[in-house]
């Protein structure tokens, strides 16, 4: 049986293979880490910069937990999906240059590191771009419960151009480590519709049963790492200590067979 522990750690001077998109879509790496690419100069920068944006910041409550994030993610708005692109317009003039500089940075390595003839943010023909990248904070004592994001079932029959992808991918890029836990757990194990036996409504994620003796791989994000995985495979955060997590992450979606074109959306 293949062991699904193994993390690729690749740096800028290492040589591009062309295996690796493959191998994140179907969890042959479960979880591909960029490090080395992303500077503490530039990650600490967008960190104090982001203060100036504490009023953007939202809290959504569920009954299981909490997720604190800047920006809009579409699949709290899969019923009105125009409230997702109005908050985003809302929100975009008041991001700070360096975030919007290291999404742009961010989007050109992962294109360059996969292979991509194009990586570029979504949109929609009547509601206009998609919102490119969210910043989460996960603060001391926050967990994130076992879940799966999968667009295409989350927002089915909404019309939106991001359920036509083939294949969702997630990048996450650490800007703030916490002192310990915040380990982001992916089991070998993708979303079925069988499992939405697992689900508790209302609550964000799934009972543990539905990854009963998968198995799993492990991951600390250190400040600067920038890192790839199948967000449709279960995944889960360990609870937070210390200093906040503060991460940029956005999914994409792979948009022909030959897995050379992308779109991007949070
Ligand atoms: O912050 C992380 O490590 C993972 C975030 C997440 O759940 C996702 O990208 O789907």
């Amino acid at each position: 049986m293949a062991i699904f522990n193994q993390i690729r750690v690749i740096n800028p001077s290492m040589f591009v293979e062309s295996t690796w998109l493959d191998d994140i879509v179907t969890a042959r790496i479960p979880i591909l880490v960029l490090r080395g690419f992303l500077t503490a100069e530039v990650s600490d920068a967008v960190v104090a910069d982001l203060t100036q944006c504490r009023k953007q910041v939202r809290v959504s409550h569920y009954p299981n937990g909490a997720l604190t994030t800047l920006g809009p993610y579409l699949a709290k708005y899969t019923s009105a999906p125009e409230n997702y692109f109005t908050e985003m317009r809302d929100i975009q003039p008041l991001l700070p240059d360096t975030l919007l500089t290291l999404r742009e940075q961010v989007y050109w390595w992962v294109q360059k590191v996969l292979k991509l003839e194009s990586l570029q943010t979504a949109q929609e023909p009547e509601l206009g771009p998609y919102s490119a990248a969210i910043v989460r904070f996960h603060a001391d004592g926050v967990a994130n419960p076992l879940h799966n994001d999968h667009i295409v079932r989350d927002a089915a029959g909404s019309g939106l151009a991001v359920t036509q992808i083939l294949h969702q991918l997630s990048c996450v890029v650490c800007l703030q480590e916490c002192d310990d836990g915040g380990e982001l757990r992916v089991y070998n194990k993708k979303w079925q519709a069988d499992d939405e036996q697992f689900k508790t409504p209302g609550e964000l994620g799934y009972q543990d049963g539905v990854v009963h003796q998968c198995e799993t791989c492990e991951f600390s994000p250190r400040r600067g790492d920038i890192y790839l995985f199948n967000p449709t495979y279960y995944h889960e955060i360990d609870r937070v200590s210390g200093d906040t997590r503060i991460t940029m992450g956005f999914f994409f979606g792979l948009t022909d067979k030959k897995m050379k074109h992308a779109i991007a959306w949070s």
